[in-house]
Parts: structure tokens; C-alpha cells; sequence
């Protein structure tokens, strides 16, 4: 019989089973079944079903480098910092966390509630789904996650304590290269799709403002210990079904810009409008796809607006956060960071090495460019004019006019 409590090994099925035995999950002699199923970049994800009584769990193991390319060496201990998080956000948005119910730190694993009844909200998009709570429960979620654990509401020296418990150096390396950096000049990693190269090569590789703007912003993403963050707030992050919103995968979190994980999720509802413009050939359906994720990038941002002025005013402690005009000063900046990390988000899931499926799936290869390329052009604009975003429309207005 294996043990699981020496030493750390990558987990196959059968020995998943095995774990879970040990930590009496399952009624014993149950008759358990396991499948992995990660389809994400780094980890391993084993879903465990009862034959039974259909009670499941899914086991989550990081490995010792990522699914996507073994040239990215990254520490198992990133498990901690997710089940960490997880437990963070289960006391402050519980009904849009998976619940936790075991954390391993020999095996770097985490069991947690099994979400099959809901889609991955990039696949669901993919088949033109809609959702129409969902920038409600985002907007609410970014507000509780974002503002309840930074200095407004924090004490300070607990919140340093936080920030230290946070430190994610090498997953943090991962998003200063892949974000911030070798999308901006002829990167040998870089993967662009060639009819889109040469727009890339003139606009993006050619253009010496816009690399400054991105090394003024990767040096506040270096910098910035604002807020917990999620750091990878895509919408292959969240599980949805018609009326619930499920946020997984915080493996990146540490303490960084609040405007990193609202533009994220900004551009790839961009993503799926590209995707929705270039894809739906009837013209009726494809206004009434379009549309609705305008709507929801338009909601998401005044409706967080709106959520973050009311818990600010309920939760702030730091006295000299209640200034007159501190709040709008913080809100301006934090609209402007987000504009900028939709642009930087936009731009790396074109030119770098993690594309996303809402680009790649699109087969005929002049719409795939023009979808690539509407990207890049508003992703320009994203960085180099920051300063002109604080409401929902002025984002939605750039995507009209370039996306
Ligand atoms: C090597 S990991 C590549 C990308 O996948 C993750 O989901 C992050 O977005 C990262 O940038
Ligand atoms: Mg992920």
C-alpha cells in the first residue's frame, strides 16, 4: 500500500483512490471511481465518484512543473497558497468559492467540492450561452475580495502579515514574463498567430511608447501589495450555471494591484465578444450575443463602482481613507490600473504563449486575424490612454469602435 504521508509524488488515478481512502472520504469499501480531468496549464485535477451514492470530491495536485511546458519550474507549495485563499474568500464571498475540505501539505493537494453541475464560463461562451447575473456576482465578488483585504479595512500590521504569508515568487515570475514583458518585443516564446504577425510586428514590436507604458506597469505589478488578488481572473477561472457563479484556481493570488484581477476578467468578456463577432453568422443573434457581454463589461464596472463606494463608507477603519475626495482618488486609480491590465491581458493571449481557446477556436483564418488584431488595437488604447476609463461606457465605447 502506498503512503501518502513521506514524501511528495505526482499522483496517478489509481493511487488517487488510494489517497482518498486513507483520509476516510468515502464510507469505507465504497466503490470509488477517479478521472483526471485538468485541462489547465499547470495542475492536476482528479474528480472521485462513489458508484454508489454518486457522492464526489475533486482532488486538486499541483506538480512540480507546468502542464503547458516543462520549462516552467514552479513549486508545488503554490497548493498552499490556494487553499489559503480559498479559505480567505469562503469567509468572505462563500457562495462564489468551492467549498474546501482537506488541505495536504505533503501531497500539495487539495480536496474540495466537486462542481460538475457547472460549465467553465469560457466553454459556455464558446457555445454563445448567457448569464445574466453575472456581473452581479462578479462585481460583488471582486468588491469583497479586493477592498476587504487591503489597508482601508486591514490593520496595517496585519495586513503586512498577509502580505508575507502571500509571497508567490515564482507563479508572480510567470505573469511579469508572460504578461508584462515578451509580448512587447520579438520573444522567442511568443506564439503568434502568422497572419496577425505582421500587424503585431509593426504596431507592437515597432512601437517605443507603448513598451515604456508597459515597463512603467510591470514595475507597479512588481510593487503594488494593494489587495489579495486572485492573479488569474479568466474566464477559464469561474464555473457557472444559469443562476451561480463559482470562482476556482487562485494558485496565482499574492498581494499585488486590485485593478490586476478586474481588467483580467474585463478583457476575456472581450474575448468572447470578439469570438461572438467573428463566429455567429446570423446578424440578429450575433447583436443579441454581442450586446449582452457589452452589457455585462458595462454593469461590471459601475456596479462595482457603486458596491465598492457603499462597503467603503460600512468597512473603512483607516482614518485618513474618509478625507473628503480620498475614495474618488482611489477609484480613479483603480479604474485606470484596471484599463491598463485589460490592455496587457488583450495583448498576451494574442502574441504570447498562453492564447486563449475564444481566438484559437476560430477557423477560418481572416476572421481569427481580424478578431486577433481588433484585440491589439484596443489593447493600445487600453494602455496608453488609462487615465480616460471610470465608467462602464468608456470601456464599452472602445470596444465598439476597434473591437
Ligand atoms: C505557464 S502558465 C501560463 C498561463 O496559464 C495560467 O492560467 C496563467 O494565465 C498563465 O499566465
Ligand atoms: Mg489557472
Amino acid at each position: 500500500m502506498t503512503t501518502f504521508t513521506d514524501r511528495y509524488f505526482t499522483m496517478t488515478e489509481t493511487e488517487a483512490i488510494e489517497y482518498a481512502k486513507t483520509l476516510s472520504i468515502f464510507p469505507e469499501d465504497s466503490a470509488i471511481t477517479c478521472e483526471e480531468i485538468g485541462d489547465g496549464n499547470l495542475n492536476y485535477v482528479f474528480r472521485l465518484v462513489d458508484q454508489q451514492t454518486s457522492q464526489s470530491v475533486i482532488i486538486k495536485q499541483a506538480g512540480p512543473v507546468a502542464r503547458i511546458s516543462d520549462e516552467f519550474k514552479v513549486s508545488p507549495d503554490r497548493n498552499r497558497i490556494e487553499h489559503d485563499i480559498l479559505k480567505i474568500q469562503g469567509e468572505l464571498v462563500p457562495e462564489y468559492v468551492p467549498e474546501v475540505y482537506h488541505y495536504d501539505p505533503v501531497m500539495n493537494c487539495t480536496v474540495m467540492e466537486d462542481l460538475s453541475d457547472y460549465t467553465i464560463l469560457r466553454k459556455a461562451f464558446l457555445h454563445k450561452q448567457t448569464f445574466p447575473l453575472l456581473s452581479d456576482h462578479l462585481s460583488t465578488f471582486l468588491v469583497q475580495t479586493l477592498l476587504l483585504t487591503s489597508d482601508l479595512v486591514l490593520n496595517h500590521k496585519d495586513k503586512k502579515e498577509q502580505v508575507k504569508a502571500f509571497i508567490n515568487p515564482e507563479l508572480c515570475e510567470i505573469t511579469e514574463d508572460l504578461v508584462y514583458t515578451e509580448p512587447f518585443y520579438d520573444c522567442p516564446r511568443n506564439e503568434v498567430f502568422s497572419e496577425t504577425l505582421p500587424y503585431v510586428q509593426e504596431e507592437f514590436w515597432g512601437d517605443e511608447q507603448l513598451a515604456l507604458e508597459t515597463a512603467k506597469l510591470k514595475f507597479q505589478f512588481l510593487t503594488k501589495a494593494q489587495s489579495l488578488i486572485h492573479g488569474d481572473f479568466h474566464t477559464g477561472s469561474i464555473f457557472v450555471t444559469e443562476n451561480q457563479t463559482k470562482v476556482i484556481d487562485a494558485e496565482f493570488a499574492f498581494y499585488g494591484p486590485a485593478g490586476y484581477d478586474i481588467g483580467n476578467i474585463i478583457a476575456n468578456l472581450i474575448f468572447a465578444y470578439v469570438n461572438g463577432e467573428q463566429t455567429i453568422e446570423d446578424p440578429i443573434e450575433r447583436e443579441s450575443y454581442t450586446s449582452y457581454v457589452l452589457t455585462t463589461i458595462r454593469e461590471m464596472i459601475d456596479q462595482f463602482k457603486e458596491k465598492f463606494t457603499y462597503t467603503f463608507y460600512d468597512q473603512v477603519t483607516e482614518r485618513v481613507a474618509e478625507y473628503p475626495g480620498f475614495l474618488e482618488y482611489y477609484l480613479e486609480e483603480l479604474l485606470t490600473d484596471t484599463a491598463a491590465v485589460v490592455g496587457l491581458e488583450l495583448a498576451r493571449r494574442v502574441i504570447g504563449l498562453a492564447p486563449v481557446e475564444d481566438l484559437t477556436s476560430i477557423t477560418n483564418p481572416t476572421k481569427r486575424a481580424a478578431a486577433e488584431i481588433a484585440c491589439l488595437k484596443a489593447a493600445k488604447v487600453f494602455i496608453l490612454n488609462r487615465q480616460d476609463f471610470f465608467h462602464g461606457e468608456d470601456f464599452t465605447r472602445v470596444i465598439s469602435e476597434y473591437a
